[in-house]
């Protein structure tokens, strides 16, 4: 091996598999960077085993790695009542990892960002990166390589948590074609496919807006960042080339914003014919008829808006941007143009009361969405604005880490709200509700899949 180069194993920690199991793209991120800088890199992806196992330790015997970097991209299902939290399984994993192997244990992806000190303090790495790790976790496996501690520098703050060191980049990457694309070879890219009806791929980064509860701009930061559109569709040829991958999900914070690259985007897939089926995220303000005509001519078939409340009031104090006009011509246009479209809700933020969850559910049956996909509850994600409401609203303390989840229902609605949204859903066929286990039962997800159905199934409900 070249001097200075390192054997690293990336781990993929993800298991869940609702909605879908979702290719660990951040990992191959890091894969790619990784070897990019002449390090050995091999791979070990958790998603399909029965637990790390067998498989780890034939890994760390065999590979005997210099280094273990681990990509922990969620922390809970952030569903509620039903929640699962992977918290206990990334310790189990840590665990087995030091058992095995003396090599330092490196921390990141967007589960790692949300909470990194809470993290760093439970899992006991060696070392997380903080935010995005293409420049970051070349410049550390370096650090390692020469034998360097890990210190502040005019581009990476470090800081020490509980005997570990937390890596933040100063400034997020500018360019984004300089991020490079995911190696994916390490990962059973067929079987995502298979069992999750599409692969993903990223367009830009950043989210500009202050959503009460989100943490999009935390992972991501405000600016935002946009990857060449002829980037971007070289990237799915190739693998539609190589692989024949004609579904996919652009995994963009918001698909649409700004609106000409989104259509710069559509009008390359055209150009190039690349026939494929895609969805993604949008933001039902930033749309209009021409890009609706191009989404559909590209292979849009399905569109979930993050709406999360169908009240002016809740709309308002999600601190959300757009306003009920624009949920009725986002989904006027969506039914013009034969756009399959879903929208996603969170119910029970602040403010929320019975009349303004009547209003949400009206507005649902006037648009007339082919499906809704309803959370009840909000999942508190430190440095969003929700922690200074639940707090003042005695929902969480002061001390609590948020490690495990804690949901935030405005008060005195916990339970009507529950009941309420159970009964509706129940009686509406195309509402899904994984708090409440309504349309998330893996079983028949995965049969449809069996049946080779690709892309979103919540398409299949209206
Ligand atoms: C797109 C998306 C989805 C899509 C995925 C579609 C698909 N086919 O990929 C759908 C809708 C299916 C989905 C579902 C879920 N999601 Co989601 N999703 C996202 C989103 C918007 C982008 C994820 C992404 O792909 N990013 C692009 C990649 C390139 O970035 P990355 O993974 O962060 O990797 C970078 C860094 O983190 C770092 N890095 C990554 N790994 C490693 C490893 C090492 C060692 C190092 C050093 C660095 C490093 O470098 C990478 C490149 O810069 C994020 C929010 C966000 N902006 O991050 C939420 C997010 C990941 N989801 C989240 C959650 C909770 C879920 C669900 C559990 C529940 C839900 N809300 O539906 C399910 C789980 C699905 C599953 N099987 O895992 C949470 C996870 C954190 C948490 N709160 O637990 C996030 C962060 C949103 C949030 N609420 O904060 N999701």
């Amino acid at each position: 091996m070249a001097n200075g180069s390192l054997r690293v194993l990336l781990i993929s920690a993800n298991t869940e598999k609702l909605p879908d199991p979702v290719f660990p793209i951040g990992a191959a991120y890091m894969v790619a960077v990784a070897a990019e800088h002449g390090h050995a890199v091999e791979t070990l992806d958790l998603c399909f085993l029965d637990g790390p196992g067998r498989a780890l330790d034939a890994k760390l015997r065999e590979f005997a790695p210099q280094v273990v970097g681990i990509s922990l991209r969620n922390l809970d299902s952030s569903s509620y009542p039903q929640n699962t939290s992977y918290i206990d399984d990334y310790k189990t994993l840590v665990d087995a990892v030091r058992a095995g192997s003396d090599a330092p244990i490196v921390l990141g992806g967007s589960g790692f960002t949300v909470m990194p000190q809470p993290i760093m303090e439970y899992l006991h790495a060696d070392a997380g990166v903080v935010g995005e790790g293409e420049h970051a976790f070349p410049w550390l496996l370096e650090r390692f390589a020469a034998g360097r501690p890990l210190e502040s520098t005019p581009e990476y703050s470090c800081e020490r948590v509980d005997g570990g060191v937390c890596v933040t980049p100063k400034a997020r990457i500018k360019q984004l074609d300089d991020a490079g694309t995911p190696l994916r070879d390490g990962f059973d890219l067929h079987r995502y496919y298979e069992r999750g009806g599409a692969l993903n791929v990223q367009t830009k980064r950043g989210c500009c807006f202050e959503c009460v509860f989100c943490s999009y701009p935390l992972i991501e930061g405000s600016k935002v960042r946009m990857r060449a559109p002829a980037a971007v569709v070289d990237e799915i040829a190739a693998l539609r080339a190589a692989h024949g991958i004609r579904h996919w999900f652009f995994v963009d914070n918001i698909f649409n914003l700004p609106i000409r690259h989104a259509k710069e985007i559509c009008e390359a897939i055209v150009r190039r014919e690349l026939d494929i089926e895609w969805s993604g995220y949008l933001n039902p303000k930033f749309i209009d008829d021409e890009l609706c005509a191009l989404m559909a001519r590209s292979g849009c078939r399905a569109i979930e808006f993050g709406t999360d409340s169908g009240s002016p009031a809740m709309i308002a104090n999600l601190r959300k941007e757009f306003d009920v006009d624009d949920l009725r011509r986002a989904s006027r246009l969506c039914h013009q143009h034969g756009l399959k479209f879903c929208h996603s809700l969170i119910f029970g933020g602040p403010g929320e009361t019975e009349r303004t969850v009547a209003e949400t559910i009206a507005l649902m049956d006037e648009l007339q969405p082919t499906a809704v996909i309803a959370l009840t509850g909000i999942r508190v994600l430190p440095g969003t604005g929700m922690v200074d409401i639940a707090l003042r609203d005695g929902q969480i303390d002061a001390d609590d880490n948020l490690l495990y989840p804690k949901f935030y229902i405005s008060p005195g609605l916990a339970d009507a709200l529950i009941e309420r949204i159970e009964c509706y859903a129940r009686r509406h066929s195309n509402w899904i509700v994984p708090g409440l286990g309504i349309k998330t039962n893996i079983e028949v997800l995965q049969k449809l899949r069996a049946r080779k159905i690709k892309g979103q199934l919540w398409r299949l409900l209206r």
